[in-house]
């Protein structure tokens, strides 16, 4: 039986559950009527998508997950060492417990284990199994959207508190944002937080087309499944009426943007209801719901630097498919040098 006093009740960083708020549903409306109809990918995570996204890390197809399992199996205790006396670690995206629960055991002065997650059921289902596994640790969960910069660092600043805190952001769902926005988000993220704070942050690599592209459209359709579902989780949220059998699942490979796109599309006209609002598709149009870029390490290096943070470490899986980058947060000496670097022309160009 789990002990569900060890998850702190006085936790002050979860806000309450909202209905869809008049901000959220102007913002979904505005993408699904811009130019190029967009939705964030946020929106794929209500429970039935965690779950769907649960059953992709699973898909013979779907090599990120077991690849970054592999890269924490084999190279965990040196990331243990590299990260020396942490005694908090806060995760962005809490997922599943199966990562942390990896990385805990070679991180032995970590005392709490703060997860961030938008969806209250992956949060639950990470905290219990944590709790159950690792007694002595303080597990506080954190119902919050990681992708809200101004949010975040705030609650960094808080939940990082006075403890040697690390930050956790696995998965590569760092790649899920436009290029400038992810880096947009990692500066905010090195604000919130102390100079030589370390990021363990785990990103998909660039590789052959077939690769990529079959791992994100399984012949079983469960990735097909989970970009539907987006649309059924908006119906329910916002009162939409989308006919998911009207739309197909399209997942390509983009290389001058390095990343995988998947959209949705109509081969029919659609008249869609959005609550008070009406929006028309034509017969061929598409709604963008994800990107996943890809890096190599020169591209996270440059990232890193014009963010804030600096690439300390690598480790990548046996076939070099994933990497887990060690990142450590500037001070601001660093910061200045690298800006007199690049007015100089000393820093080398993108
Ligand atoms: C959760 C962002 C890591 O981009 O690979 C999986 C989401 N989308 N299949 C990814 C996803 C389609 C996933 N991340």
């Amino acid at each position: 039986m789990f002990d569900t006093r060890q998850l702190s009740k006085t936790n002050d960083f979860a806000p309450h559950r909202r209905p869809a708020s008049d901000v959220e549903f102007d913002g979904v409306f505005r993408g699904l009527s811009a130019d190029v109809p967009h939705i964030s990918p946020r929106w794929f995570y209500d429970d039935v998508g965690s779950a769907l996204f649960e059953a992709i890390t699973r898909l013979p197809e779907y090599y990120p997950t077991r690849c970054e399992l592999e890269i924490l199996d084999a190279h965990g205790k040196q990331i243990g060492e590299r990260l020396g006396q942490r005694t908090a670690v806060i995760e962005l995206g809490s997922g599943s417990a199966q990562k942390i629960g990896r990385l805990l055991p070679h991180l032995a002065s970590v005392r709490a284990y703060r997860p961030i997650d938008v969806s209250n059921a992956a949060l639950q289902a990470t905290s219990l199994e944590l709790v159950g596994r690792f007694p002595q640790l303080r597990v506080d969960p954190v119902h919050a959207d990681f992708s809200d910069r101004d949010a975040m660092h705030t609650f960094l600043q808080r939940a990082a508190g006075t403890d040697d805190a690390v930050l956790f952001f696995p998965g590569s769902t760092l790649g899920n944002f436009e290029v400038d926005y992810a880096a947009a988000l990692l500066e905010g993220y090195a604000q919130g937080l102390r100079p030589g704070t370390p990021l363990l942050l785990g990103v998909d690599l660039v590789k052959p087309r077939e690769t990529l592209e079959a791992a994100y459209d399984d012949p079983a359709g469960v990735t097909a499944a989970f970009n539907r579902n987006m649309l059924a989780h908006l119906n329910r949220r916002f009162n939409g009426n989308f006919d998911l059998a009207q739309w197909r699942h399209e997942a390509r490979w983009v290389p001058r943007h390095r990343r995988i796109e998947m959209w949705l599309r109509c081969d029919e006209p659609q008249v869609v209801q959005f609550g008070e609002q009406r929006i028309e598709f034509a017969a061929g149009a598409g709604i963008h719901t994800e990107n996943s870029h890809k890096w190599d390490r020169p591209s996270l290096h440059d990232l890193a630097e014009t963010t804030g943070w600096s690439l300390q470490d690598w480790w990548t899986d046996r076939r070099g498919w994933f990497a887990q980058a060690l990142l450590v947060r500037q001070d601001d000496q660093h910061k200045a040098d690298r800006l007199t670097a690049t007015n100089t022309g000393e820093h080398r160009p993108n």
